[in-house]
Order: structure tokens, then C-alpha cells, then sequence
């Protein structure tokens, strides 16, 4: 029998995910011991509805707490001849404890299978972005099964990787050898428990087909994991685990090689950071001699010998290494620099953007500031549209040459009126303009390394009303970067002032950005400002003209939003059309024109050319404002652009062919789409098609709706957004 151990603190809503993955083991001879260390969740649900299916036995931590002491209270209460750790926010495939039983043999005391990680709910696990590892394993693959030792220590170079997890026991390698965790350590207790395995273990299998999956906390900042404190949190348990580790591996080399490896890369990766960049003194202070201890007998050949394996320590590294066996700070210190400017050298010839940003940072950063300069970047740098535009137009039209301005954009040829400079994101031209304008202009989130002066105003305008959750408001995070809350909670903090167009924008910026109300502006937007303009009627028909659309057609634009879960890389999404194009041409060609407008982030290009003029391509226009202006019926589905096209009172559909999935697994939705919208929720292609037939019928039924959205949404916007926002944020006189 395999006793799988449990440990719980915190976070049930992880726990389902692991008990299922339990219940679905191939493999049915098991116990699941439940360890619960002083929760406050309610647990009397979950372990009545799972008693049974997993063989759940339940035990409470009474005068101690902490992983440690869970997991040997489990060890302790287990019966099975083998052992599994399991923690409450993981889970496994169905196959993995019978993939580990089937590499063992009778001689063999543990298995090692491979640990996936990802930042999603079993639901919304997606294989793709959890095997990330696989380059890795690549790699790993030549240490192979021959040598399982070595193994499984290159996979985890870092003393806080080194786990328990991802590997079947027998139960007699702990009790035989006396093998506990380090009840007196919070954090980092695996260590020991690993090295002793290693240690003890005399026949280690390995199974790559046995995958344990890690699930990363998505909000460090709130629900952090443990192995998510900050470095100066863990510090003191850090020197314990090691040199515990240490005094465990005695003469093993293999083993006692690799806790060097650990130590110098600690040194000279992470410590050489933290004393030129934390505010922390006890960086010089007290873990410095605490590495000073760890590296004593630290045994310099291994770390050569490392070096020769690829292990990336250079001369200086090295040299840093030595200073440390010497324990003179001062040399340390000088040494450390020196590792840096190496490391800084190195990455500055090998990549442009950090040439750059080193060049900003050293020279443009202590150029003068100039009080009238401004850099405007609408999404970033695609094109001349959103918010920035129009504040931008503004201010040409009435404060002309008092400014110069400046626009960050990434394509050739994209239009933009009055005079003004360009500058290409990332380049040199870009920190130039950065680091000496007074003013940015943004619409969506600026890089997380450009480094702002304290004299720098900053005015994100956002870019929409949001229906989908955002950041702090969302569970899971399915977009391509799960670091996501992580990163935007560092950018936020350097906006000055944040629009908003209405006041439930304001609240929910609140909380999903947490950020200060008294911070954000509820001005309206900009770029609506145009929808209230006296001659819209004479522009609409400029713009018709422009894309070619006779005057007499009417026009259906369809503009969707990206899906997080499709995407090639950050910011390169696929899309997949499912609207039927072919029969809103043969049932409406006569009568409108289809305007197809793909979300910024799309990649996927259409191809339109069979349906000759009844579609027109207005994914690479610039301004969807335009587009807004000439159009009669606005399709979409959770764009925020439905918020924006109300002002104009005209009819809305919402093609949302994939609700389910995209409410209840990739986001969430603020509103709730069946009672709050202004137009109908349409999941086939037969319901948008008779939609557009009884187009009128719609809108007198939706009519209240409509008034009540527009009121909720819609009232703060006038015209003359553009101007309430320059007379605050700049400085006119
Ligand atoms: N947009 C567009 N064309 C589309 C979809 C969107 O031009 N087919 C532009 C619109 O200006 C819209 C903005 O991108 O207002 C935001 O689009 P969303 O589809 O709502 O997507 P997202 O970029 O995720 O922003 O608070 C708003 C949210 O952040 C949503």
C-alpha cells in the first residue's frame, strides 16, 4: 500500500483540485493521510465527501505546527509500505503513483518522477504551458537514468528547489535510517530530508512518465507559497537547512559537491544582487557571515569542476568564491562589484535592450529633465489611437508649440498629425525621450524596467471600461505571463494619475489594481470625446470614404476580444473566426457592410478575399474610434469596446459562442452578462443571424436596459474629456 501524505494549512479552495487527482489513481491501493496544521478553513465538508473515495484518514498537529511536523506526524500515523508527499495546492496525473510503483523493485527504495509546473486549477491545466521544463529535461536527459543521483540534483540547483515531493519512498528508507524533517524550520526543511535519501537510498529508480504537478500562487503578494517568502524572511532557516545538509552529506562527494554548487551559486548569483540593491543592511551585516560559515571547508575544486560541466562560474565568480573562504568583507565586497560588472558587460554586447537601459541609466537619467516634453504610447506603440491620441490632439490644437511631443511607435508608416517626434520602443532614442520628458502618456502598462525620476508624471489612461476581471480580481491567471499580478503590481505603483470613465471603473481599478482612489481621474475618456462631436455626421462619411464603403451601406462591426488560453507567445495571440461570414453575406450583403476588427493582440491575419466587398479588414486601422463612428451594429463579446460604443446609443450583440469556458475558467466577468448588458447574448450563429434580421425589435426591447447601462456607463463622458484631464495633469500656464 502507498500512504499518500497530505499536509494542510491554508487554501482549501486548492485542496479539491488535489483530493480529485487523488481519487483518480490508476492505482486504488492507497491511504491518503491527511495532516491539518490549526486551519481556519472549514474542513468537514471536503472530508466527509472524500472519506471514502480516497481512503482518507485524518490526523490535527496539536502543540506544533509547521510543514515539518505535519509531514512527520503523517509519516508517522502512515501504514503503507510506501510513502508519497503530496502538498494541498498540488495534484497528479492518474497515472503517477502507478508509473513510480512500476519502476520499482524489490531492491529499489525510492522512485523519482518529474515535477511540472503550472499556475492554473486542474481545469484550466493546460499541458502546453506546463511542460516548460521539457527544454530542461532535454538537457537533463544526458545524466539519464544511469546515474539517478545526478540526476535528480541537476534538475534542482538552488537550495530551496531541492524537494521531497515528486518521488515514491519505501517507508523503511525514513524509519530505518532515522530520517525526520527539521521540525525547528519553517521554511526550507526539505533539504535535509533530500540529502538523507540520496544518502541512504541504495537503489533509486527513475520514471519521467510519473509527473507531479506544482502549482505556482499566482498572488505572491497576498497568498504567497512557501517557497514565495522573500529571501530576507527565509534567511536564518536558510543557514540551518544548509549546514545541516552539509553535515548529512559527510563524505559523500556527489552529494556534498552539489551543496557547494548550491552555495556558490547563492553567492555569486543572488547575494552579489541583494548587497549592491537591498535596502536590507543585514546583506553586510549578519547573512553575510552566515555564508561566511556555509562556506567554510566549501571545497573550491568541485566548483572548478562545475565550471568545466557548464555551470556558468567565471573567473571573477570564482574569485568571488575564494573572498568568501576568506571572509574579508571588504574584498568580498569589491569582489562582488566586479561580478556584476562582468555579468552587466557581458548581457550589454549580448543584448541590445540592456545596452540601452545601462546607457539610460548611467547617462540620459542625470541628463536635465525637461519640464515640456511629453511621450505618448497608445498601445504600445502599434499605433496613434486611444486615449494618448486624443490628449495628444488637444493639446496640439490649443497649447501647440508650448510642448514637445513625442510618440513611442513600434510600425513603420503609422500616421500621426501635427509635429512631433517618434522613437522606437526599447531603442536608444525611446530611454533618451524617457528618461528626459517630464510627462508619459500611457494606455496600457509601460516596461518594468524603465526607471522613472521623482519628478516624472505619470498618466496611465487605460484602455477600457473592464467587464473582465483584471489582475488582483482574478483567480487564475491564464494570459501567457503568470507572473502577471506580480509585474503589474510593481508598474501601477509608478502611476501618478489613472483615468477612469466611469464611476464603476473607479471602483474596480480599485481593487484589481490595488490602487488609491484618490489617484484616479473620473474625467471620462478621451478618446469617446469624438462620439459627441457636432459634426460626426460629416467625419463618419470622410471615414466611409477612406475605407471604401459606399455611403448608402450600413455597417456590422464585429469586434471581438482576445482569448487568454490562444495564444504563440506574451502578446502574440491566435484567433479563430467562428462567426459565419458566408451567410450574413448571402442573407445581408445587399443591405450592410461586415467591419472586421480583430483585438491589438491577434496575430492571425484573415483572409477575406472571397467575400470581395461585403467584408472589409479594419484590424490594422489605426483608431477604433473611427470605426465606432461609422458603424450601425456593433457585434462583440467581452470587449471592453461595447462600454465605449454606447455613447453612441446605436445596437449591440454579443456573439458568446464560448461563455462558459471564458467566464468560468479563463476570467470572470464584473457584470453579469444576462442581466446587465444592453443588447441580447447570442451562442449561435442562427441567433446573431436572426438578431440582425429583427435588429429593430431588439432595440425597443432593450430599451430600458440600454437607458440604465448608458447611465451607469456612459454619463461621465461629454466631449470634452481631453480637456478636464490636460487642465489637471499638465501644467498650462
Ligand atoms: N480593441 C480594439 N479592437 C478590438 C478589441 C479591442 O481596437 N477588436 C481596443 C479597444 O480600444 C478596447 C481596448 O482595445 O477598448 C481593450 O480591449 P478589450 O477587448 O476589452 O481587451 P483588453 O485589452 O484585455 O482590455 O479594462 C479593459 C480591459 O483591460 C480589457
Amino acid at each position: 500500500m502507498v500512504s499518500i501524505i497530505v499536509t494542510h494549512k491554508r487554501d482549501l479552495f486548492y485542496l479539491r483540485d488535489c483530493f480529485e487527482s487523488i481519487k483518480e489513481q490508476e492505482f486504488k491501493d492507497y491511504e491518503t493521510v491527511l495532516v491539518i496544521d490549526h486551519t481556519e478553513d472549514d474542513m468537514d465538508g471536503i472530508i466527509e465527501e472524500f472519506k471514502d473515495a480516497i481512503n482518507l484518514k485524518v490526523y490535527y498537529l496539536e502543540d506544533k505546527s509547521g510543514v515539518a511536523a505535519a509531514r512527520n506526524l503523517g509519516m508517522d500515523k502512515a501504514t503503507g509500505e510506501y510513502i508519497f508527499f503530496l502538498d494541498n495546492d498540488d495534484y497528479l496525473y492518474g497515472d503517477t503513483i502507478k508509473n513510480l510503483l512500476d519502476v520499482m523493485d524489490e531492491d529499489s527504495d525510492m522512485a523519482y518522477g518529474v515535477m511540472k509546473h503550472t499556475w492554473f486549477r486542474r481545469e484550466g491545466y493546460n499541458e502546453n504551458q506546463a511542460s516548460q521544463d521539457e527544454e530542461k529535461l532535454e538537457f537533463l536527459n544526458k545524466f539519464a537514468f544511469d546515474n539517478p543521483i545526478e540526476y535528480r540534483l541537476q534538475r534542482y540547483r538552488k537550495l530551496d528547489k531541492l524537494t521531497v515531493l515528486a518521488a515514491l519512498y519505501k517507508k523503511s528508507l525514513f524509519t530505518d535510517n532515522n530520517i525526520r524533517f527539521n521540525e525547528k524550520q519553517t521554511y526550507y526543511a526539505d533539504p535535509l530530508v533530500v540529502i538523507a535519501t540520496l544518502k541512504y537510498a541504495k537503489n533509486i529508480k527513475c520514471n519521467e512518465e510519473a509527473v507531479y504537478i506544482k502549482r505556482h500562487h499566482n498572488d505572491k503578494l497576498n497568498n504567497p507559497a512557501i517557497s514565495q517568502f522573500t529571501r530576507e524572511e527565509t534567511m536564518p532557516d536558510f543557514f540551518v537547512a544548509y549546514k545541516n545538509s552539509v553535515k548529512m552529506a559527510g563524505d559523500n562527494k556527489v552529494l556534498s559537491d552539489h551543496l557547494n554548487l548550491i552555495l556558490a551559486k547563492f553567492i555569486t548569483k543572488e547575494y552579489v544582487n541583494k548587497l549592491r540593491w537591498s535596502e536590507d543592511e543585514r546583506w553586510a551585516g549578519e547573512y553575510y557571515k552566515g555564508l561566511v560559515e556555509c562556506a567554510r571547508g566549501f571545497n573550491t575544486k568541485a566548483i572548478k569542476k562545475h565550471a568545466l560541466k557548464g555551470n556558468d562560474f567565471n573567473r571573477a565568480d570564482r574569485k568571488l568564491v575564494d573572498r568568501f573562504i576568506e571572509g574579508d568583507f571588504e574584498k568580498v565586497k569589491k569582489a562582488s562589484l566586479k561580478v556584476l560588472a562582468v555579468r552587466k558587460i557581458g548581457k550589454m554586447f549580448e543584448n541590445k535592450k540592456v545596452f540601452n537601459k545601462t546607457i539610460a541609466l548611467h547617462v540620459f537619467n542625470k541628463m536635465k529633465l525637461k519640464e515640456n516634453y511629453i511621450v505618448f504610447e497608445s498601445f504600445m506603440g502599434r499605433n496613434c489611437s486611444g486615449q494618448p491620441k486624443y490628449i495628444y490632439k488637444y493639446l496640439q490644437e490649443n497649447y501647440g508649440n508650448k510642448y514637445k511631443y513625442i510618440w513611442v511607435v513600434d510600425r513603420k508608416g503609422v500616421e500621426i498629425e501635427g509635429k512631433h517626434k517618434k522613437c522606437k520602443r526599447m531603442g536608444l532614442r525611446y530611454f533618451y525621450y524617457m528618461n528626459r520628458s517630464k510627462y508619459w502618456v500611457n494606455n496600457m502598462r509601460q516596461p518594468l524596467s524603465l526607471i522613472r525620476r521623482p519628478e516624472t508624471i505619470m498618466l496611465s489612461t487605460w484602455h477600457g471600461t473592464p467587464l473582465k476581471r483584471l489582475v488582483f480580481d482574478m483567480d487564475d491567471v491564464h494570459s501567457a505571463n503568470p507572473r502577471y499580478k506580480e509585474i503589474v503590481y510593481k508598474q501601477t505603483r509608478e502611476w501618478d494619475y489613472l483615468l477612469s470613465d466611469n464611476p464603476f471603473s473607479t471602483e474596480k481599478f480599485q481593487s484589481c489594481f490595488l490602487f488609491e482612489k484618490e489617484k484616479i481621474l473620473e474625467y471620462g475618456y478621451p478618446a469617446n470625446d469624438p462620439l459627441y462631436a457636432p459634426d460626426k455626421e460629416e467625419k463618419a462619411k470622410q471615414i466611409k470614404k477612406k475605407l471604401g464603403i459606399p455611403e448608402d451601406k450600413k455597417v456590422i462591426l464585429y469586434a471581438p476580444t482576445w482569448r487568454d488560453d490562444n495564444f504563440y507567445e506574451a502578446g502574440q495571440y491566435g484567433f479563430d473566426l467562428d462567426l459565419d461570414v458566408n451567410r450574413m453575406q448571402e442573407l445581408y450583403g445587399d443591405e450592410y457592410v461586415l467591419l472586421l476588427r480583430l483585438h491589438y493582440f491577434v496575430v492571425d491575419k484573415l483572409d477575406l478575399s472571397k467575400y470581395g466587398n461585403f467584408t472589409v479588414d479594419g484590424s490594422s486601422y489605426d483608431d477604433i474610434t473611427d470605426l465606432y463612428l461609422i458603424s450601425d451594429i456593433l457585434i462583440t463579446d467581452y470587449s471592453s469596446v461595447f462600454f465605449d460604443f454606447a455613447n453612441l446609443k446605436r445596437p449591440i450583440l454579443y456573439y458568446t459562442y464560448d461563455l462558459d469556458k471564458y467566464r468560468d475558467v479563463l476570467r470572470g466577468f464584473y457584470l453579469d452578462m444576462e442581466k446587465d448588458l444592453p443588447g441580447p447574448l447570442l451562442l449561435t450563429n442562427d441567433e446573431v443571424m436572426d438578431a440582425i434580421k429583427n435588429i429593430d425589435k431588439i432595440q425597443e426591447k432593450y430599451k430600458d436596459r440600454y437607458e440604465e447601462f448608458y447611465n451607469r456607463f456612459c454619463s461621465v463622458d461629454d466631449g470634452n474629456a481631453a480637456k478636464r484631464i490636460c487642465e489637471k495633469v499638465f501644467d498650462l500656464q
